[in-house]
């Protein structure tokens, strides 16, 4: 190709981003982890150990890999990302964040996967989610709770437990009882929630604590918990969730967002939450304003649920 046109392509192509920046032409497709093909699971396993294998870049305490990058922007920022109404979009980022990690840095070609909970409620301990060939391993042994098995074993973590910074292996302590509150009734009580103010608190209170307790161990940890990779696909699932109660009144829900969030001008005040708000990841990825991440086929995410 002589010189001159090989300039304009690559000039052409390079600014096709901006003439496009509404529209989202190619959302990925995320899908429950049981419908997953072994090679697609596999492909995603993998992708994970590639981060975990990565150097950290964004300087935040403990981190060692880029894997760690990402569980200490949830550990700087667990204060004001949990029993706030900033709860959804910030995890809804955060799993972008996640997703574009795999795809960017280590070569993974699908989409974030999740764990559709309701179908293991009550049953936790035998969910295929925790296959040691195809899976993330399964529960912890041992005094320290370890996971024995599956392709996570050898990983150390080193932020954590809560806003400490120590050593320590991921560990599970599998709870069907607990595992249970995760049920359909729990994900239709919240979706048949009618405002935003009432669903972030029910999607947070039973189903987004019975993923956490009923797989224990790490993601028993409100603060360090995305240091077990299941996290991921919890949260996935949870954004799923929060994406069903919008599509129940679209046109509404696409800009709806109500509840409170701490002041950072004011000490100990609360005001209330806005589309304005900026949501951040510690430069993982860049930040959003919430009115950004309210439609997940957006340029700013890209995404859609099978
Ligand atoms: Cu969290």
């Amino acid at each position: 190709m002589p010189l001159l046109l090989l300039l304009i392509t690559l000039t052409f192509t390079a600014s096709l981003p901006h003439t496009k920046r509404q529209s989202c032409s190619s959302p990925i497709q995320r899908r429950a982890w049981h419908t997953l093909s072994t090679r697609e699971r596999l492909s995603y396993l993998d992708a994970e150990r590639c981060l975990m294998s990565r150097p950290a870049q964004t300087g935040a305490e403990g981190a060692v890999s880029r894997y760690d990058d990402l569980l200490g922007a949830h550990q700087h920022q667990a204060g004001w990302i949990h029993n706030t109404a900033w709860f959804l979009p910030w995890h809804r980022l955060y799993m972008r964040a996640h997703e574009r990690l795999l795809r960017e840095e280590c070569g993974y070609d699908g989409a974030q996967p999740y764990w559709d909970e309701p179908r293991d409620a009550g049953r936790f301990s035998g969910a295929d989610i925790f296959d040691a060939r195809e899976g993330f391993g399964g529960g912890g042994e041992g005094e320290e709770r370890c996971i024995r098995d599956g392709p996570f074993t050898d990983y150390r973590l080193h932020q954590g437990p809560g806003y400490a910074y120590e050593e320590h292996c991921i560990s599970r302590a599998i709870d069907d009882n607990v595992s249970s509150y995760i049920g359909q009734d729990a994900i239709d009580e919240c979706l048949s929630q009618p405002d935003f103010q009432r669903a972030w608190p029910c999607i947070e209170t039973n189903p987004h604590t019975a993923g956490h307790r009923g797989v224990g161990g790490v993601m028993d940890n409100a603060v360090s918990s995305p240091g077990d990779p299941l996290f991921y696909l919890h949260h996935t699932f949870l954004d799923r969730v929060w994406w069903q109660w919008q599509e129940r009144d679209l046109q509404r829900r696409l800009g709806e967002v109500t509840g409170g969030v701490p002041s950072f001008a004011e000490d100990g005040h609360w005001v209330g939450i806005s589309l304005d708000d900026v949501m951040d990841v510690h430069g993982v990825i860049p930040s959003v304003r919430v009115r950004e991440l309210m439609d997940i086929r957006g340029q700013a995410l890209c995404y859609e649920y099978e």
